[in-house]
């Protein structure tokens, strides 16, 4: 299976310009050496080249919550479309972002192809936020705070997808892990609506083995199509300071590569978001870096030459 990068220089969903450098981060990290030395054949599409803005059709109470909304549509409908031909094309894709606005993109395009093929789609989206605002709900009018409502079909953003057809994902297909900043209004929606979220209260109690493991466990029993969506501030600042919005107490460097070998070993994944990796930030690649370790350890590096036999090694 050929895994494709596609570099997404989006970073108008946040209010910190700089994300727009993240594909080329990783890249200089030396992503695609490390999964060749993995033994992936690997496949760079190059960057997507910035859209022209776009009617976004939101009603204009809508608009009005959503900062750069034109450019953020265009961008979205832009990713769906090639989301959706590589996942047709039966690559592996790997978007490098770029703000979390982009997986609005990539996970409804892939949603498309799962649901074309009859294959159920479940999402990991590792983050400190839950990025479960709306145009209405939001502090910020920042559109990378909303991706999951758009992906769990959320009317009010309905529209930025123009006429492709949406295959909205159910809140239980979801699960935020890691999360520790959540707007209020983004809590009740979270307990009202049923979004799956593991915190890291409870990452702290039980630790990730058990939590992912008993995810995973579920997971393979339905054998779901794995996407993983993973933002750089999900990571504790002390080891990833790139990032344009940090908060203290994140996983630690450990805790965020067992997730990765526990999700390789899982054998699910299918497609991967890298978010939010902002270079101008970021101190001498020291981010980059982390990022690129965290990618290897979840297409197969490991400490010795075997792997658990089981996938709940608790
Ligand atoms: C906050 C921060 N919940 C917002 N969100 C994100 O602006 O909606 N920061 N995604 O990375
Ligand atoms: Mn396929
Ligand atoms: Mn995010
Ligand atoms: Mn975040």
């Amino acid at each position: 299976r050929v895994t494709t990068l596609l570099g997404i220089p989006l970073d108008l969903g946040s209010h910190t310009p700089g994300a727009r450098m993240g594909p080329a981060a990783l890249r200089i990290a030396g992503l695609a050496p490390l999964l060749q030395q993995l033994g992936c054949t690997v496949e760079d599409a190059g960057d997507l080249a910035p859209p022209h803005p776009k009617e976004s059709g939101l009603a204009p109470e809508d608009a009005a919550g959503c900062l750069h909304l034109e450019e953020v549509t265009a961008w979205t409908r832009l990713i769906h479309d090639h989301a959706y031909d590589l996942s047709a094309r039966g690559r592996l894709p790997i978007f490098l972002g770029g703000d979390h606005a982009l997986s609005m993109g990539s996970i409804s395009g892939v949603a498309r192809h799962c649901q074309e093929q009859g294959r159920e789609l479940a999402v990991l989206w590792i983050d400190a936020h839950a990025d479960f605002n709306t145009p209405e709900t939001t502090p910020s009018r920042n559109m990378h705070g909303m991706p999951l409502s758009f992906l769990t079909g959320e009317p009010r953003l309905r529209p930025l997808l123009g006429g492709r057809p949406l295959a909205p994902l159910s809140c239980g297909n979801i699960q935020v892990f890691g999360a520790r900043s959540i707007d209020l209004a983004e809590r009740r929606r979270i307990r009202e609506l049923g979004l799956g979220c593991t915190d890291m209260r409870a990452i702290d109690e039980h630790g990730v083995a058990a939590l992912l493991g008993a995810l995973i466990e579920e997971w393979r029993e339905r054998d779901v199509h794995l996407h993983v969506s993973l933002d750089v501030d999900v990571l504790d600042p002390s080891i990833a300071p790139g990032v344009g919005t940090t908060v203290p107490g994140g996983a630690t460097y450990r805790e965020a590569h067992l997730m990765m070998e526990m999700l390789c070993d899982s054998g699910l994944l299918g497609s991967l978001d890298i978010v939010e990796l902002n270079p101008f930030l970021d101190e001498r690649g020291k981010s980059a870096r982390v990022l690129v370790e965290l990618v290897a350890s979840l297409f197969g590096r490991t400490v010795l030459d075997r792997r658990p036999s089981r996938i709940r090694a608790f």
